[in-house]
């Protein structure tokens, strides 16, 4: 008997505080769930919160075969023109978003637990955290293993003075990918990236030593 899996693929989203972890999820799957509260005081002048448990959203990935890039759809665009998608090959993705607060690195040990590919999202406009960014962005390799396909957003690119993305690039030593997860641009495209690398270089798991008994 075939046992069918609720997800094919598991992306954890990933970044510093407020970078846009949570936006991006929602932005994508307007009924992602998320355990956030609401934060003491004005973040840049207005209200945010911030996320103490995680962020869950799942969306979809058709492609009309293996070796195109597909587009990023949710399950109630879907369901309202499922005929766009006929003979198309559907694979359901979990989005998951962890914390971004340093402190709370034993939840994120947990939430990322079985993810095989991040999406790391950078907040463009306040580069002077970009060295917390990749405390997280170093701690996310240490937790699933140097070989985790990942992808990098420079999010927030709408804003005047968000930096571009080939400045954040150099900065980090690694391509990333202008976005706004508040103005919908750049997410899907880095997504569907993430999702052929993951395809294409899925990481090999190390069987788990048997234990002897002394
Ligand atoms: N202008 C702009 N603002 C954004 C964008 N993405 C997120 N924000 C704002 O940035 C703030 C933080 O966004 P969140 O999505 O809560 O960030 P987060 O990464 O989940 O933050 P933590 O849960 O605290 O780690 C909110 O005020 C968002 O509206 C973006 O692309 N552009
Ligand atoms: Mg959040």
């Amino acid at each position: 008997m075939q046992i069918k899996k609720p997800y094919d693929y598991k992306i954890y989203v990933a970044g510093y505080f407020q970078a846009g972890k949570t936006t991006l999820i929602h932005s994508l799957d307007k009924k992602a769930f998320s355990i956030d509260k609401p934060l003491k005081g004005l973040y840049r002048g207005e209200e945010s919160s911030t996320t103490v448990g995680f962020d869950l959203g799942t969306i979809l990935w058709c492609r009309p075969n293996m070796g195109s890039s597909g587009v990023i759809t949710n399950l109630e665009d879907y369901n309202e023109n499922p005929e766009d998608y006929k003979d198309m090959i559907i694979n359901r993705i979990e989005l998951k978003g962890g914390p971004g607060q340093l402190h709370f690195k034993p939840v994120r040990e947990h939430v990322i637990k079985d993810s095989q590919g991040i999406l790391f999202v950078i907040d463009s406009s306040d580069i002077n955290v970009i060295g917390n960014a990749i405390t997280l962005l170093a701690e996310s390799r240490v937790l699933l293993g140097f070989d985790i396909p990942i992808i990098i957003i420079a999010n927030k690119q709408d804003l005047a003075d968000a930096n571009p993305p080939d400045m954040v690039s150099n900065i980090l030593g690694e391509t990333t990918y202008g976005a706004s997860a508040k103005e919908n641009f750049g997410v899907k495209e880095a997504l569907i990236s993430l999702l052929n690398k993951i395809v294409r270089e899925p990481v090999q798991k190390e069987p788990i030593p048997e234990i002897q008994e002394a």
